[in-house]
């Protein structure tokens, strides 16, 4: 400092100056930094308000964004503080580029950990399980790229998030891509220690083999779980191969160990050929309620919804969502499509239809992001995956 005030202009010496009263003029004004003001203005810890910029704070910002710095300071004087939330809050479009900032989804936070968290998004990233096309094991990363276009308030429902409940992304469970059977015991001890403390989760998959040992460590929680399942496919082939673990087999397996409460299990959107007469015959002698994608077509699921609803009572209910479930002219980019599918207007319906149910956490799997080069199916992902959030317990509705 000393060197630049002997050393440099008088243009350089008023410019400290003034840079100089500037931020103190800030401390007496409020008590607080400025980036301490605009952290509870947003929402975020000044960890976040970094990462969200993607560099230092505040020096590397462009210089006429200052103004709105010192505008939003004035409204947050004068603003109810009924405004502000002490939870994780997204960055707005309005105040920070959609593509600044390490990618995480929805731009939430970025945790190691569940701890003190009341619901978390985690990714899986495995494909090792599928039967025909590869690629699932991208689709966390490009879920979480084309989140950035999803905001923070659902109007449609008036459900409003991250002031209810406080969310952060947790990264990826660890998977062993060359051995399958070793994935499932790392993903069920990785949800193990995320349910543990009630944190609810979010997860990205990923094949469908997931669920089973999400499943287990949900079960081991709550015990058997209620199951709304939005697929093509039921998932409940016994083997394939001589193998009984795989994307086919996640549900077969869940029944095998008593994972599910068989009469509260819902299959929607199941379609497709088949190897046998009655492809669904082991469903319904579980009890399972399964709903062909034929008995959805031209239609609204909300009288459907109203009747899982019943079904499902105010147990556990876990939400089981495979892509492949949406008819493939909207979501391709997946592992094993079927035609003639559900549209995401449907799939807005199941969701919010599950609203009030006592969920304990939710999925959404089998994206596999190279047989979309539009992006189209990672983004109709990351909506469906902000509408399940939207409908967890003590989320409000305004
Ligand atoms: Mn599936």
């Amino acid at each position: 400092m000393e060197v630049l005030y002997f050393g440099g202009s008088k243009a350089q010496f008023r410019m400290m100056v003034c840079k100089k009263s500037f931020f103190l003029g800030t401390r007496k004004l409020s008590g607080m930094t400025l980036a301490g003001r605009l952290e509870s203005r947003y929402s975020q810890t000044s960890q976040q308000v970094r990462t969200a910029a993607g560099s230092a704070w505040p020096g590397s910002l462009p210089r006429a964004r200052s103004g709105s710095y010192w505008k939003n300071a004035f409204f947050e004087k004068f603003t109810p503080p009924r405004f502000f939330s002490e939870f994780n809050m997204p960055p707005s479009a309005e105040f920070v580029a959609r593509p600044v900032g390490v990618c995480s989804l929805f731009k939430l936070p970025i945790r190691t950990s569940s701890e003190g968290l009341d619901a978390a998004f985690v990714g899986v990233p495995l494909d090792t399980g599928t039967s025909n096309r590869p690629g699932a094991r991208f689709g966390p990363r490009h879920i979480r790229a084309e989140s950035a276009m999803v905001r923070r308030f659902n109007p449609s429902t008036g459900a409003d998030p991250y002031n209810s409940l406080m969310v952060a992304d947790i990264g990826d469970v660890n998977v062993n891509l060359y051995d399958l059977k070793d994935s499932c015991r790392l993903i069920r001890e990785a949800f193990r220690t995320i349910v543990v403390g009630g944190c609810i989760p979010l997860t990205m998959g990923g094949d469908h083999t997931i669920t089973y040992p999400i499943l287990q460590a949900i079960a081991e929680k709550h015990g058997p779980v209620g199951l709304v399942h939005v697929d093509a496919h039921t998932d409940t082939g016994d083997k394939a191969l001589g193998e009984k673990i795989y994307h086919g087999t996640p549900f077969r397996r869940c029944v095998d160990e008593g994972l599910l409460d068989c009469k509260r299990v819902a299959q929607i959107g199941i379609r497709g050929s088949s190897y046998t007469r009655d492809p669904y015959q082991y469903c319904w002698d579980q009890g399972f309620r399964v709903v062909l994608a034929e008995d959805c077509w031209m239609k609204s699921l909300v009288p459907l919804m109203a009747e899982v609803r019943k079904q499902m009572g105010d147990r556990p209910v876990y939400i089981s969502f495979d892509i492949d479930g949406i008819d493939p002219a909207y979501a391709p980019g997946t592992g094993t499509p079927e035609i003639a599918g559900l549209t995401p207007s449907q799939a807005l319906e199941i969701i919010h239809g599950c609203q009030g149910l006592n969920i304990v956490g939710c999925d959404l799997v089998e994206v596999a992001p190279m047989y979309d080069l539009s992006g189209n199916t990672a983004l109709l992902g990351a909506n469906l995956l902000f509408e399940m959030l939207c409908v967890l317990p003590g989320v409000k509705t305004t």
